[in-house]
Parts: C-alpha cells; structure tokens; sequence
C-alpha cells in the first residue's frame, strides 16, 4: 500500500490517531492510579465487611450458612467462567490480531472440539447448579416434626402480627384447623409502627404463616431465609437463630400501595428475656384464645367501604 495512502486514512480498518506514546501512558498510568487510589479510599470498614461476605448479612441462624455456601460458590464458579472467558477474548484478540494494514487474518470456521467444549461446559454447570441448589432448598425447607415452639405469623396489608403461644405446644396442630396452643399473646403493627417480633435464641421456631388477603413473603435478611405467605394456605418455615441481637425483616412480595412499609424488627434474647417479654405482652392485654389471623381490617381502606361499592341496586 502506498505510503500516502496511509497518511490519509484511506486503508483497510480502523485508523487511530497518531499519538506520541510515552506522556500519553504516563498521564493515562496517573489518571488510573488516582481512580484507583479514590475507589480504595471510599471503601470503609462496612464496606470491606460487605465485600468480604460477599453482599450477604452476616449469619445469624443455623440455617444460614447452607445459603451462604451456595451463594459463595455460585461467586467462585461465575469468576472461573469469567477469567476463562476473558482469558480466552484476551488471546483470541492478540494472538489472531492483522499485524499488516493489507493482510486479512486466516479466517477459521466450524471448530469441532471447541463447539462441543462450549456446548457440554454450559449443561454441565447448569446440572451442578441445579444438584446443589436443591440440596440447599431441602435442608432450608425441611420441616422438623417437633419444633421447639410455633409463632403464628398473620401478614396483611400493611402490617403484621406475631402469635406466641403460652404454655404446652401440641405438636400435632396442623396450623390451619387446630392451633399449637390454647393461650396466645400477641403483637401488631399499624400504619405508624412497625411491630417487632421476639425471638428466643437457640431454639427450632416454626413460623406458620397467614395471610388473608394478598401474597406477602416473610423474611429477615440475616436468616437468609424467606417464604411466600399466601392466602388460603398455611407455610411453614424453620428456623434457628443463633445470635441474640436486634434484626430487620421485611415483606419480600409486593402487595400493595404501602408494601414498602411492611416491616418488622426482629430481637433475639435469651429465654428468659423471651419470657419476661411474653409476660410483659400479657400485662398490656394483649392476649387471646385463638392466634388473630386478621382479615376484619382488610375492606376497611379508605375507598373500599362496602356503600360506595358498586352495587346493582
Ligand atoms: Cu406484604
């Protein structure tokens, strides 16, 4: 090609501006070092928790690390895929790069062992995926006969209540008909304060839950664990806090206009603050014969009054 061609930009392919390379590199070492000195410094001590858990909570329950390990190791096979796809970009651009302005780079077509490679990897992760998904869904959802106590959890529009049953469990309640216990306290939140539930620490505490009108999801995010909670029928969920300390948890479905307000706080103590706040429940009035599993409210939204209905009348 001629020389004057070149100067023109008339060639083949892409021409970039001719540069003279040593203070480009050295501003462009600069500007890098300076974005990587600001990202590191804004990395406070939250921040490097947070990147060590890799965007998780900490555990704070027994079930915990099954989903934590999923989570990890989910994180350490996108970074083997990712480096070795990188890897294999990074030596596809430069080992089959054009080296002359008028060479035209061996094309290659229909690659057998390579097709078969990117075709079987894919399937073979997905099956180890999904083996090791299940796996940590049976030990999440697996529900023990005999747990230490069941909290009877009502989530409606837009708050909830938490039962605690006082006295003996009967474990053979289905959580539907019959309930665990003959005497509840319990604890609800309104439209300005969110209620809190108590937890005692230690302990297998089956949450049935219950929902008169729409689908909530019960969860706290330092369970690691959640669960739809849908009307018509009774979940159950499991779990085992490890940890005494004060957590928030949330409805994880939307339902509604004020969905965002659908939270609670959460308080792990020791038994004997468990009970002392049983009792403290009680002293208020807040007891009954049946766990309160809502619904009287629910039609009483300002618009939704049964007169201004539209009736055929
Ligand atoms: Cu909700």
């Amino acid at each position: 090609m001629l020389e004057k061609d070149r100067e023109r930009g008339s060639s083949v392919g892409l021409q970039v501006p001719k540069l003279s390379g040593a203070p480009v590199r050295r501003t462009l070492r600069v500007a890098l070092l300076g974005a990587a000195m600001l990202v590191l410094a804004g990395c406070s001590e939250a921040d490097q928790h947070q990147i060590r858990n890799l965007a998780m909570p900490d555990r704070a329950t027994a079930e915990g690390p099954f989903t934590y390990e999923l989570w990890k190791w989910a994180w350490v096979a996108a970074m083997v895929t990712g480096v070795i796809v990188w890897g294999l970009i990074g030596y596809a651009v430069v080992k089959f790069r054009r080296r002359s302005d008028d060479e035209v780079p061996r094309q290659t077509r229909y690659n057998l062992p390579l097709e078969v490679f990117y075709t079987i990897a894919p399937v073979l992760m997905c099956v180890v995926f999904f083996f090791h998904t299940v796996r940590v869904q049976d030990e999440i959802t697996n529900i023990d006969p005999q747990p230490d106590m069941t909290v009877e959890v009502m989530g409606q529009q837009w708050t909830w209540t938490f039962n605690h049953g006082v006295g003996e469990q009967d474990t053979t309640a289905d959580g539907e008909e019959t309930f665990a216990y003959d005497e509840y306290v319990y604890e609800s939140g309104d439209g300005n304060e969110i209620p809190t539930l108590w937890l005692p620490v230690d302990q297998t505490i089956q949450f049935n839950l219950h929902s008169p009108d729409v689908i909530h999801d019960f969860g706290v995010p330092a369970f690691l664990t959640k669960l739809d909670v849908i009307p018509g029928r009774v979940n159950k969920l499991q779990v085992t806090p490890t940890v005494i300390g004060r957590y928030a948890g949330k409805c994880y479905e939307l339902c509604g206009v004020s969905h965002s307000r659908m939270l609670f706080n959460v308080e792990v103590v020791s038994q004997a603050d468990y009970d002392a706040h049983l009792e403290e429940l009680a002293a208020a009035g807040q007891t009954a014969d049946a766990p309160l599993l809502g619904g009287s409210f629910v039609n009483d939204q300002a618009g939704l009054d049964d007169e201004s209905e539209g009736s055929n009348e």
